[in-house]
């Protein structure tokens, strides 16, 4: 069977160009407290994860816990197999900050920790498989939290000197390098949501110190990396964001919804891609303006020195992105109420954001499948922000279900791709890299073990977690080994497996044709 399929494949082949450019990458991605598990052993010490799982069981929709989840701590080899199943190029984890450091500070390093990010990497170098390591996936040190965590200026420090720390490990090994996953969500989930840990209500106060201080924390981790490691070890590092596609409702929202882009995007990337540097300045006068009327002194989001600015500005050395889902903007009216964001609204700007009621909804309550979006954000940050390199880091579909025939994910990623081509070679936009979100279902924070993104199902009832791989894993695999959007590939979980009778069918055909011929 699979003999007649490569048949096939290098026939049909003949003379079709490879959909994906050379020199684009494919990947796979997990975080560290997602799927390590672990969590109290081999001197590993509590992160806020731990702690806001363990103290609030409501915080989870099935009140899991990450104790154990995929269990890689001691399943990584396994998931290097998968990684090298799939065939991808590179494999984005990131570091559990107190498995290495349960201080926080790095007067001490855990050298279980240490062993374990070391196996990890040399394994995958080994397996022709690069790491692309994230140092800051939500998992602040707990002891950190209790002094303020992202809130004190001082995490700008403890960060910096945590990064500086992990690149003297890895660095030699580690060419691609993530600072923060996705700064927005670990300021205004936590402090205008309060749905992911600490989980402190503070909206329009703690998410703005918050953003400031990760602008800081990036960036002086960025500098040490260059100052101190880049001519020593060759390397790339930046910060990731979430980008929602945020379209106007109409055309007269265009206004309303480059205004949410800047909020919720924005603040993230104007600090470091824009020429200028700095807020995004009108969305700077906005929250200024709100504060002076409610009777503040000053803005509640707090502005930069001339030396932070510049401290901040240029510290990339591309562009991560991760995209999942979009939604529409209109400005608000009198009566709308405001919902939470990030999926609804923010109270300092006057606009609705919602989902297209066209487009399809996942079993997560906050995708919906869009994948139009990815195309117009890359364009957006090509013009926004100059013809460098782009890496989709995160890209992904979830379902509630264990189901291995997985056709709503395999469209998902289809579509995503297509879009991603179409950005290449129509918009000329320099994307480089794709990463699939997730290797393997995981812990997704609060919604626990009930939403799935694995192209690997997970069984979290066995102690074993086995992991078995789904058609959107042998559908990804091919993309990657065939560089085709469409490549040819055998899904047996299909129940009409009818696109197989039609390949035999036309092989058969084909070489009894050949056969006659040459009779
Ligand atoms: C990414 O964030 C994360 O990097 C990754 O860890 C995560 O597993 C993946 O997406 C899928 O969610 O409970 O109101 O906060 C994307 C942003 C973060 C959006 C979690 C949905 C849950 C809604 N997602 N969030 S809420």
């Amino acid at each position: 069977n699979t003999f007649v399929i490569s048949f096939y494949r290098i026939i049909f082949s003949v003379g079709k160009a490879q959909d994906f450019p050379a020199g684009f990458k494919f990947g796979v991605a997990t975080a560290a407290y997602q799927v390590e598990g672990a969590w109290n052993i081999s001197g590993r010490a509590s992160s806020i994860w731990d702690e806001f799982v363990h103290s609030r069981p409501q915080a989870t929709a099935d009140h899991s816990t990450g104790d154990v989840a995929c269990d890689s701590f001691h399943l990584w080899r396994r998931d290097i197999d998968m990684v090298a199943e799939l065939g991808v190029d590179f494999y984005r984890f990131s570091i559990s900050w107190t498995r290495l450091y349960p201080n926080g500070f790095t007067n001490y390093l855990n050298e279980d920790g240490k062993r374990y990010y070391e196996d990890l990497i040399d394994t995958l170098l080994n397996r022709g498989i690069e790491p692309l390591v994230t140092l800051y996936h939500w998992d602040l040190p707990q002891k950190f939290q209790d002094l303020g965590g992202w809130t004190n200026p001082l995490v700008v420090e403890w960060f910096a000197e945590y990064a500086r720390a992990v690149f003297t490990l890895f660095a030699d090994r580690v060419h691609t390098w993530i600072t923060i996953n996705e700064p927005i969500a670990l300021c205004d989930m936590v402090y205008h949501v309060g749905s992911h840990a600490p989980g402190i209500l503070s909206p329009g106060v703690g998410n703005y110190i918050c953003m400031k201080n990760v602008m800081l924390a990036h960036a002086k981790a960025w500098r040490i990396f260059d100052e101190e490691f880049r001519s020593k070890h060759y390397g790339r590092i930046a910060i990731c964001n979430m980008h929602l596609a945020y379209e106007p409702a109409s055309d007269e929202e265009t206004e309303a919804a480059e205004l949410a882009r800047q909020l919720f995007v924005g603040v993230y990337t104007h600090p470091i891609y824009s020429a200028a540097g700095g807020w995004p300045p009108k969305i700077e006068k906005i929250i200024s303006d709100r504060s002076l009327k409610d009777g503040y002194n000053y803005s509640r989001l707090p502005a930069f020195t001339t030396a932070e600015k510049d401290l901040i500005r240029g510290t990339y050395d591309f562009y991560a992105m991760n995209y999942y889902t979009g939604r529409l903007v209109r400005k608000a009216k009198i009566a709308d109420k405001y919902g939470i964001w990030p999926l609804e609204a923010s109270t300092d700007l006057e606009v609705i954001v919602y989902p297209d009621p066209k487009w399809k909804m996942s079993d997560s309550y906050w995708l919906y499948v869009y994948p139009e979006g990815i195309r117009h954000q890359l364009n957006w940050i090509g013009k926004n922000y100059g013809n460098q390199a782009i890496i989709i880091t995160e890209n992904g579909y979830s379902d509630s279900k264990m189901d291995l025939n997985d056709k709503e994910r395999v469209q998902y990623h289809r579509g995503h791709l297509k879009q991603v081509l179409l950005s290449i070679y129509e918009d000329d936009v320099n994307v480089t890299g794709y990463t699939a979100w997730s290797l393997m279902d995981n812990f997704e924070w609060n919604s626990g073990y009930t939403q799935r993104f694995g192209l690997y199902a997970v069984d979290f009832t066995s102690p074993l977690r086995t992991r078995t791989p789904r058609a959107s894993a042998l559908y990804y695999g091919a993309v990657v080994r065939q560089r085709l959007l469409d490549p040819v590939y055998d899904n047996p979980y299909q129940t009409s497996r009818a696109s197989n009778i039609v390949i035999h069918t036309s092989v058969n055909l084909f070489i009894t044709l050949i056969n006659l011929m040459y009779c």
